[in-house]
């Protein structure tokens, strides 16, 4: 079996089925192994994408997503989606071409150090050669899917393609995570003395499908949970317990419950999203997580590092008959959050534009955000009925993520209706991905938020008293047209017009673009100051 034969099969044994990417001279013998072992080699415009989109495959797969790049600027493209894959936690394997040995030192053409670039964005990166390759092509698929999954890049030498791989047992390069266990008293102990918990719930919460398990825990005690945008789904948003997203829109109404804590529980918190430091009280921390985190000096915390499992067995040592549980706190919080949302409901602004997305797509739909005020504005407004149905980013928050994401959604779910809300600056940025939708037939409705600025920005600078700089994106109109790149533009510049696009846009099984010609003005009075 040569290289390219061995890695693909390697590949399809573990389920892979895509490959994302943009080829050079030396990926062709890998494109054609792909072909021949079934894998489908899925060209992008840009290597961002492919990268992005290895990483939505491997959240919502569990499978680790692939991705390949050539030499020099492929691989520093490619790089936008790896830091995603490592900071949002995602299974990936991402393969660049690498210059021979007898060129990997010398000065010649897209020649740069890929094991040094991608050294601080991976859990591990390697050269392969026909002595490594089976302990590194094995041990790379496990070690992306370890606690905290992540990924891992592999250089292929340019003249190795076609050597011959002897298949053998890896004897693995693996490294477990070792769990902390000796502080269960401490742990028992703070569970015990707390009268008024809050339950922070984060991304390793949310990957690991603790839902069931939260549930479960909340009907015996009943304990507030607020959650960092990225666990949106994994508890119903009309539990008596839900009481609201941090970091995003009006997420300083929930000051009102966590001031009055006397613990806050970090249950699979990850301090990516919003550092403890920037939000709690002066209470001690519980964080349970698989792997240990860094905690600020001063922070009164105690992590309890081990299997899910154990969380639970230990958060069942609460102490019922003392907890206050604060209901009516948490359900006026709810009210006044939704009725200042009710607000801004009439006229054709983010919010009313995304009542009306709400009003008219299925319950199950698969909605991507981009980065942006509009995220912000999601994170707390979109009702999300279980996790996976909302995709972001928030620990990378890279401007582009949004379309890239729902084109793997819908490569890995072809019958889901998948949409995608960007800002029109991250749509600038993906633009040329429009024709990777359509080359494939991705059935995507592709929302843009046309207020011709990088609002999140301008906020920013006026915050600062500053006037409005460097961040106007155009004059006038974003298309000019009824069609991009051979897609349908369909423009919405009201309440009732969205409406009448949305249902239009669900009519149709093909890529369709909403320009929905928004005014920002909602969001200088939702995005919280930080
Ligand atoms: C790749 C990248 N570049 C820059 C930023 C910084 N940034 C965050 S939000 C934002 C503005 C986004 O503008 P737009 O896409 O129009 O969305 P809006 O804020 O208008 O909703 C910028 C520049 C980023 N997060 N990612």
């Amino acid at each position: 079996m040569t290289v390219a034969e061995y890695i693909a099969n390697q590949l399809f044994n573990q389920g892979v089925r895509y490959v994302f990417g943009i080829p050079g001279g030396p990926s062709i013998p890998y494109m054609e192994a792909f072909r021949s072992a079934g894998i489908e080699f899925i060209l992008t415009s840009n290597e961002a994408a492919a990268g992005i989109m290895a990483d939505v495959t491997g959240r919502l797969t569990g499978i680790p997503g692939i991705c390949h790049a050539t030499f020099g600027p492929g691989a520093t493209n490619i790089t936008t989606g790896i830091g995603g894959a490592l900071l949002d936690r995602s299974p990936v394997i991402v393969f660049t071409s690498e210059m021979s040995d007898n060129m990997l030192n010398r000065t010649t053409q897209m020649n740069i150090n890929h094991q040094k670039l991608f050294e601080p964005i991976t859990k591990a990166t390697y050269r392969l050669n026909t002595d490594n390759i089976v302990n590194v092509i094995q041990s790379s698929f496990r070690l992306c899917k370890g606690e905290y999954p992540g990924p891992v890049h592999i250089g292929l030498p340019a003249d190795i393609s076609g050597m011959t791989v002897e298949d053998k047992i890896s004897t693995g390069y693996m490294t477990e995570s070792t769990y902390i266990h000796n502080n269960r008293d401490k742990v028992i102990s703070l569970l015990e003395n707390s009268r008024r918990p809050v339950i922070a719930v984060g991304l390793t919460a949310a990957r690991l499908g603790l839902g069931d398990e939260l549930l479960l825990l909340l009907g015996m005690y009943k304990i507030p949970v607020i959650l960092t945008p990225m666990a949106k789904g994994i508890l119903p948003e009309e539990h008596p317990c839900y009481s609201g997203v941090l970091f995003h829109s009006l997420s300083d109404y929930l000051e009102d419950l966590y001031q009055k804590t006397d613990l806050i529980i970090g249950l699979g918190y990850d301090p990516v999203e919003f550092n403890y430091e920037s939000w709690i009280p002066d209470v001690p921390v519980l964080h349970f997580d698989t792997r240990e985190t860094d905690m600020p000096a001063g922070l009164n915390a105690t992590q309890f590092i081990g299997p899910s499992e154990e969380w639970f067995e230990l958060l069942y040592n609460l102490n019922s008959g003392s907890l206050i549980f604060e209901g009516s706190l948490i359900k006026g919080i709810r009210d006044e959050m939704a009725s200042v949302f009710n607000g801004f409901t009439s006229h054709f602004g983010p919010v009313g534009a995304l009542k009306v997305l709400r009003d008219e797509l299925p319950e199950d739909t698969i909605l991507t955000a981009d980065v942006g005020s509009h995220l912000h504005l999601i994170g707390q407004y979109w009702d999300t009925c279980e996790s996976g149905k909302l995709i972001m980013t928030n620990g990378w928050s890279s401007m582009g993520f949004g379309i890239p994401a729902a084109m793997s959604a819908q490569l890995n779910y072809p019958d889901a209706t998948v949409v995608c809300v960007t800002g029109d600056g991250g749509f600038l940025m993906m633009a040329g991905e429009i024709i990777t939708m359509r080359r494939y037939n991705l059935p995507v409705i592709v929302v843009v938020f046309s207020d011709g600025e990088l609002n999140l920005i301008k906020i920013k600078q006026s915050w600062k008293e500053l006037p409005a700089y460097g961040t106007l994106l155009y004059q006038s109109d974003l298309f000019g047209a009824d069609e991009f790149l051979g897609i349908k533009v369909l423009n919405a510049d009201s309440i009732e017009g969205m409406r009448t696009a949305v249902i239009e846009a669900l009519s149709v099984n093909e890529p369709v673009i909403i320009n929905a010609v928004i005014d920002p003005e909602d969001y200088k009075w939702l995005i919280v100051r930080r």
